[in-house]
């Protein structure tokens, strides 16, 4: 396939943060493996003079998705914490709009959308096709890029720049399916990369 990029387009760089890396309070296995490739489609949409968003999972101590509060996982992303820190090596540009979610205690909020400005921001640049990469596929890529679909915008997923939990082991393969049934389409950079 080979996509040429238009003004209507933006990039949207889902949860790289270090919580979410080897190391981290919520490891997604390989998840540092996203941050080379993301960079190349950083490079990509910033030379282009295109918009590019990332999303971070920015929780308070009482957040409903930690164990101790009832929720499935550890307590990870806190608010200002250096786990809620965008990987070290994910070079986004100074203009990055950064989308904070999950920062109120009741809402999981999965999807990029959930409880923030991101569908304004991009209504008010005319944006119509959106490029989701990052963390994790099977969570909060999956639901962001859903999420996108309901709102009318055309999803294409970065399947080089993905990667997922699979607390069952076919989780990620599952999401990708999902993602594909409801309309996403999938791409890697060599599609867009001229
Ligand atoms: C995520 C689990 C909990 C994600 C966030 O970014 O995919 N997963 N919070
Ligand atoms: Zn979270």
């Amino acid at each position: 396939m080979k996509l040429n990029l238009t003004e209507k387009d933006a990039l949207i760089v889902v949860d790289v943060q270090k919580d979410f890396c080897p190391g981290g309070a919520l490891p997604v296995p390989f998840g540092d493996k996203v941050v080379e490739p993301l960079n190349f489609y950083i490079k990509v949409f910033s030379s282009s003079g295109l918009p590019i968003f990332a999303t971070r999972d920015w929780h308070p101590e009482n957040h409903i998705s930690f164990k101790k509060n009832g929720g499935l996982w550890p307590v990870h992303c806190l608010q200002n914490s250096e786990g809620a820190e965008f990987h070290d090596n994910l070079r986004l540009p100074p203009d990055t709009f950064i989308i904070n979610k999950g920062d109120r205690p009741e809402l999981e909020a999965y999807s990029g959308f959930q409880g923030t400005l991101l569908e304004f921001l991009l209504k008010e640049r005319g944006i119509r096709r959106i490029f989701v990469g990052g963390l994790a596929t099977d969570y909060c890529v999956k639901h962001t890029v859903i999420g996108g679909l309901n709102l009318g915008y055309q999803v294409f997923l970065l399947s080089d720049a993905v990667a997922a939990v699979n607390i069952n082991p076919q989780d990620g393969e599952a999401a990708v399916l999902e993602m594909l049934d409801r309309g996403a389409v999938s791409i890697v950079l060599e599609d867009i990369y001229v």
